[in-house]
């Protein structure tokens, strides 16, 4: 079989703070579940993310803590990798974008882009603040807005009307940082890509895309609107530096957040593969075969839909663009938003000490945040879990393996018969297992995950109806032989179920003593475990949540 050569990203989250439960659910579990996938039907995957260390917020929160720039990026970057691999996310690499693969990829890009006439210097006013001895980004510029009046909206947008700002508009403006209000506007220098002369470039790109609606939405919204030139370059010191032998009058400053991180994506792949890295990012070394998947919130879409391919396409028209973008809605708690200062929601670090990753992986992938926000709460929690991971999954496999080990032993001593029951589920699970797979392929998660349980749900019809409990007792072979078919359904269960469920697909492999390859014909695998073969009886696989528990995290998530 011929092997697809996939390309997956997830966006890179900030690396300012603990992550929670939304950034899991609305970018990083999906993507993961994707590549878990195409490991196991075969193909050849790169799964790549890293935090996202640049910008203004990682100098703030620095100082806050009272440490460089370089120890706070680098103690929270650990800490985001320590809890993702908590959440068994399988990057083949965790990156950041402070690496020096990046600062050397994102000067090189900017140089290109030089090069080719889409960067150009302009001078700019901004505002000064002068008891912080720094330019302010607009959105730490506070004030009054002019349209409704609120206080502390932001230079960048008012999060009480929502209206986008300019720091010009603010009333009373001042530092969000010192509170002071001793502002001026200095003049500045800045670099500003060129979207304005790149918009034909990316419209003809666009016009090639086989995206959803949704996104194409975005896209031409973007650009019929008519792309406008966007500054690329902060009075900051935390960033990747202008290549002065380019740019020689810009000391003192740093690319854009917004610049420097999608190439990251590019950088982290350096980082982990060097020169190979070429035949996953440029078309005429091997990357036109690559299939490229993005997985990001909402509203990081235009970057990525827009921004971003400018970005290569204006430097080199060689380098390998998304082909399919995912773009997921927001996870809130109890209808509000995950707020770490209101002591509302639950963070990704706790939320690994209350349960295993499977739980939060099967719940926050079967409600993923597609088309609509998700609301999270621990009574639904607790319920989806109860019912299909304990009653519905957990159930049918211990009853099956307990009993055959209590009536006949560990090792299998019948023959699979096919009867017509036999018959009926197996080709209805060729079709549910080709469904599933069909919905993966194509992003579908929620329909997905209904399809896997529908699955799990026929093995409990199955025994219920075939009723081996009773049948032992009139005809015992008869019984033995309706467990082991049982006991070959479990099997294929959890292989299907190992991109959301890895750890407990894996217990029960194992217990079954059988590889978890992927399962490409009922009809042949229903029938590999088979005489001879031994089993281990697994203890609990997965624990119910009691009413009691629930109280008690929301005591202590909810306040
Ligand atoms: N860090 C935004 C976010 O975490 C941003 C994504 C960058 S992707 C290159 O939502
Ligand atoms: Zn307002």
């Amino acid at each position: 079989m011929q092997k697809d050569r996939i390309l997956i990203t997830s966006a890179l989250p900030y690396v300012n703070g603990i992550p929670h439960l939304g950034h899991l659910a609305g970018c990083l579990l999906p993507s993961d579940v994707f590549a878990r996938f195409n490991r196991l039907i075969g193909n050849q995957v790169l799964y790549i993310a890293g935090t996202d260390e640049h910008g203004s917020p990682c100098e703030i929160g620095a100082k806050k803590e009272n440490v460089s720039v370089e120890e706070y990026t680098s103690k929270y970057h650990n800490i985001h990798k320590d809890i993702y691999q908590k959440f068994n996310l399988s990057f083949d690499y965790f990156g950041r974008t402070s690496s020096k693969e990046n600062i050397e990829t994102t000067q090189s890009i900017a140089k290109e882009l030089f090069n080719n006439g889409f960067i150009e210097q302009r001078e700019d006013e901004q505002i000064f603040s002068i008891d912080d001895n720094m330019f302010l980004p607009d959105r730490y510029v506070i004030g009054t807005c002019p349209f409704c009046g609120a206080d502390n909206a932001r230079g960048d947008q008012c999060e009480n009307c929502t209206k986008v700002l300019d720091p010009r508009d603010l009333i009373n403006p001042k530092s969000s940082i010192s509170g002071s209000s001793n502002l001026e506007f200095r003049k500045t220098k800045h670099l500003y890509l060129l979207l304005s002369k790149l918009s034909d470039k990316v419209r003809s790109w666009v016009e090639t895309r086989n995206w959803n609606k949704l996104t194409l939405g975005i896209a031409y919204k973007w650009l019929d609107e008519g792309l406008k030139d966007r500054s690329i370059t902060r009075d900051l010191k935390w960033g990747v530096p202008v290549p002065l032998d380019v740019f020689p009058d810009m000391k003192d400053k740093v690319f854009y957040v917004w610049f420097d991180a999608p190439i990251g994506y590019i950088s982290i792949t350096k980082e982990l593969l060097g020169d190979d890295y070429q035949s996953w990012w440029l078309m005429d070394k091997g990357a036109s075969e690559v299939q490229y998947f993005q997985f990001m919130g909402k509203d990081n879409v235009p970057f990525h839909a827009i921004t971003f391919p400018a970005t290569l396409l204006g430097a080199n028209e060689n380098y390998k663009k998304v082909d399919t973008l995912k773009g997921l809605s927001y996870l809130n708690f109890n209808g509000g938003k995950f707020s770490k200062s209101a002591g509302r929601g639950i963070f990704a670090d706790k939320a690994i000490e209350e349960f295993d990753a499977d739980y939060w992986r099967y719940w926050l992938i079967k409600n993923a945040p597609e088309t609509d926000d998700t609301d999270f709460s621990f009574e639904r929690f607790s319920e989806e879990i109860n019912k299909d991971l304990n009653d519905v999954l957990g159930n049918f496999i211990l009853r099956v393996l307990k009993f055959y080990n209590s009536k006949f032993s560990n090792v299998i001593s019948h023959d699979i018969i096919i009867g017509d029951k036999e018959k009926q589920i197996i080709s209805l699970l060729q079709q549910k297992i080709h469904n599933y797979s069909s919905f993966i392929k194509s992003l579908e998660f929620r329909k997905a995950m209904a399809e896997l349980r529908s699955i799990w749900v026929m093995g409990n019809e199955y025994i219920d109806e075939m009723a081996p409990w009773a049948i032992y007792k009139t005809d015992v072979n008869k019984a033995g032989q309706i467990l082991a078919f049982a006991i070959n359904l479990i099997r294929i269960f959890m292989i299907i179920s190992q991109p959301i469920i890895p750890d407990s697909s894996l217990k029960v492999l194992n217990a079954l003593n059988t590889s978890g390859d992927w399962v490409f014909d009922v009809e042949h695998d229903i029938s590999i475990i088979n005489k001879g073969h031994s089993f281990n009886v697994p203890e609990a696989i997965f624990t119910k949540i009691s009413s009691d528990r629930v109280s008690e995290l929301n005591e202590k998530y909810n306040k």
